[in-house]
């Protein structure tokens, strides 16, 4: 009888330790619209720890690619981490020169043609709009995020984030027609073992207009 607890005790002990050697980690899920309650694509979430741990969490990235082709940036939105590099390959017959007026980096990629490829790195947070000297109406961002956990909505507004560890979180929101500063559209998340994390921004948006006004 003394043997048979005792193994019990082991199998309860290995059951426990197991667990917790299991870093627990969750989908967070987002839902991004806007104030007409649209299904707003190319939003940008972020997510940052609040404690060491998680803020020095990273990802893995894979390479990120900025493409121009049919006369258009391809993506509209491209979300990075602070420090990656963004490949710009021209995949048109036709040549373009790209550029950035913007405060976080500014760039010029002269004339060049196709299958030609150039690269920067982006190195500071915030946004960097792309134009192009030849085709005025080409226009993409590039979104250099303040973590490494971050994702974009897709035609559904829909985001997903996968194994993102316990803890808790700020969760940021990012478009490029948002009225309002990230700051003051920012929500705490807490990630456990409850299972997934939902979370939802109302974005309101700014009017389109002339890119050449940008505040990017
Ligand atoms: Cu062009």
């Amino acid at each position: 009888m003394q043997y048979i607890v005792q193994i019990g005790l082991v199998a309860i002990i290995a059951y426990f330790s197991s667990m917790a050697g299991d870093v627990f980690s969750a989908t967070v899920s987002g839902k991004i619209t806007d104030s007409d309650g649209n299904a707003l694509e190319h939003a940008v979430i972020t997510l940052v720890g609040q404690t060491p741990e998680l803020i020095s969490m990273t990802a893995v990235m894979p390479s990120p690619v900025m493409s121009q082709q049919d006369i258009q940036f391809n993506p509209f939105v491209l979300p990075v981490a602070a420090g990656t590099t963004v490949s710009f390959p021209n995949r048109d017959q036709i040549r373009h020169h790209v550029y950035s007026f913007s405060k976080v980096k500014r760039f010029e990629l002269e004339l060049y043609g196709e299958d030609e490829e150039k690269s920067v790195m982006f190195d500071q947070q915030g946004v960097v709009a792309l134009g192009c000297n030849i085709h005025d109406n080409m226009l993409a961002y590039i979104y250099i995020a303040r973590s490494n956990i971050f994702a974009k909505s897709d035609a559904d507004g829909t985001v997903t984030i996968n194994d993102i560890p316990a803890g808790v979180y700020t969760a940021y929101v990012w478009h490029p027609r948002m009225r309002a500063d990230e700051e003051d559209m920012k929500q705490e998340i807490v990630v456990d073992e409850n299972g997934g994390v939902e979370i939802s921004f109302d974005v309101v948006l700014k009017r389109e207009r002339n890119r050449k006004r940008s505040t990017y």
